[in-house]
């Protein structure tokens, strides 16, 4: 008697694991159902602070999706590392910014050499390896927290689909 042929099943799933790096921490508010009013449209992804130079300053970017269909805006942003300010960049000066828009099925981006969250008043520098949480808060979505990791001071995202 020969042993019998066991086929090799290869599940192909287990790639998908490997892809995108979302570390998705945000606690997804269970069941959001029908989606109606607000909440639960907003996502954040691609977080992260170059290690600064600075001992107290220092920027950070991020990408909010807006999934609904009503527009929200992006009011302020705190954090207990120190002071957090919206900044955009005008012909190579920073400008403070007191809200940005959040449009309906669309994206408010901060990256390098535009937009960006400024971080004032530090009170530790951050290194490679940390991270630092901000919470950011809405004209009419709940408040979402963000865990921003301090990648190298020439960090640059790759972006991807
Ligand atoms: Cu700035």
């Amino acid at each position: 008697m020969r042993p019998p042929i066991v086929p090799v099943v290869v599940l192909s799933g287990a790639l998908l694991l490997a892809g995108c790096g979302s570390d998705s921490d945000s606690g997804s508010g269970s069941g959001s159902g029908s989606g109606s009013d607000g909440g639960g449209g907003l996502s954040v992804s691609g977080a992260y602070i170059p290690q600064p130079v600075s001992d107290d300053m220092a920027a950070g970017y991020l990408t909010i999706a807006n999934a609904g269909d009503t527009k929200d805006e992006l009011t302020s942003i705190t954090s207990s590392a120190g002071e957090v300010t919206m900044h955009e960049t005008v012909g190579g000066a920073m400008q403070e910014l007191k809200q940005l828009p959040v449009p309906a099925q669309g994206q408010l981006v901060f990256k390098s050499g535009g937009n960006h969250l400024m971080f004032d008043k530090l009170k530790r520098k951050p290194k490679q390896g940390q991270t630092i949480s901000v919470e950011l808060h809405f004209a009419t979505s709940d408040p979402v927290v963000v865990k921003m990791p301090v990648k190298s001071a020439t960090y640059t995202p790759t972006t991807g689909h």
